[in-house]
């Protein structure tokens, strides 16, 4: 941690229960930045983070600001990412631009994934990772965070993906890196909104203390990389397959028009998704994520 520690600013609350071997887990903010409308993403932050400490953990968000690497942001910080001024978004290739340069930045799947790794914390909870985009197989649109699930031994409790993505293909990448993915109760990846996707899971798990015995033996046997795991949204928020489906097809149509590409896309899609399904895809955005908070936490608590 020698090198690491001028980049590194650590709340002393994480601090401690690191030093002390208590359960941690690691939150996103591009979620809260690039994910959610202000005012709606600040209450999100603080319900997200009860939620962990409500189940026996202590919660690490993440956010680069000022060039600093941050694990657990107080309130000032947590206001600095949700009212989202010149907040970008930063996945792994961006890091050392934004330490270099002293900026501020929102933590993707895979810079919270690494930033994780670096201070010891094993399991995150998210909404939704990133993966192969439709038409990924010609664009070559594959997010960053699939490499990172390869390679960092993080464990990423998520809803599944968006519709917005290919998701056969993204299990595909994943079953091609040795990733494992584990469904929470379900033998079906869930599509972030919906229960369901039509995809099947090769592995369910009961409860959190079956998936923190697999998370055991893959890290004690050296399997480095992380562990997919996929805890479908509570029934009663649930939306429809076919509705999302139309939505997401109005939404790639105005990408497609608007020649967005690259990094811009998610957020747009995001953006686009949320335009057309209004108040009914947040207040689901936000209880699939708490859900995934208390399962990660349990999860944490029983490693
Ligand atoms: N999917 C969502 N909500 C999100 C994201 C993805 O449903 O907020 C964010 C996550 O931070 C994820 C990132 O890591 O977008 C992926 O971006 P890209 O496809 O550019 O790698
Ligand atoms: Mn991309």
């Amino acid at each position: 941690m020698t090198n690491l520690a001028k980049y590194l600013d650590i709340q002393p609350e994480v601090k401690a229960a690191l030093d002390a071997g208590r359960p941690v887990v690691a939150l996103e903010s591009t979620i809260l930045s690039h994910g959610m409308p202000y005012p709606e993403n600040l209450d999100f932050a603080a319900r997200v983070e009860e939620v962990v400490r409500a189940n026996g953990a202590v919660p690490a968000t993440m956010a680069i600001i000022g060039g600093k690497l941050k694990v657990g942001l107080g309130k000032e910080d947590l206001a600095v990412m949700c009212e989202a001024h010149d907040v970008g978004k930063v996945s792994r290739r961006d890091v050392p631009v934004y330490i270099a340069n002293g900026h501020t930045g929102a933590t993707t799947v895979a810079t919270t994934m690494l930033m994780a790794a670096m201070v010891g914390i094993r399991v995150f909870a998210t909404g939704g990772i990133g993966g192969v985009h439709r038409g990924g197989e010609v664009t070559m649109d594959i997010s960053a965070d699939l490499q990172e699930l390869a390679h960092t031994s993080v464990a990423v409790v998520c809803a599944g993906a968006k519709q917005i993505l290919d998701i056969g293909r993204t299990l595909e990448y994943l079953e091609t890196m040795g990733v494992p993915v584990l469904g929470m109760g379900t033998d079906e990846f869930p599509a972030f909104y919906c229960r369901r996707s039509g995809h099947k899971l090769d592995y369910a798990c009961a409860d959190p203390a079956e998936a923190a015995a697999i998370l055991r033996a893959k890290w004690e046997l050296g399997l480095e990389g992380g562990v997919l795991i996929a805890n479908p949204i509570p029934e009663e928020y649930g939306l429809d397959f076919d509705k999302m489906e139309k939505v997401i097809e109005v939404a790639l149509a105005a990408a497609d028009a608007a020649g967005v590409h690259g990094k811009e896309i998610t957020p747009f899609l995001l953006a686009k998704v949320k335009d057309l399904t209004g108040g009914e895809s947040l207040a689901s955005n936000i209880q699939l994520a708490l859900n995934n908070a208390k399962v990660a936490a349990q999860i944490a608590a029983a490693m």
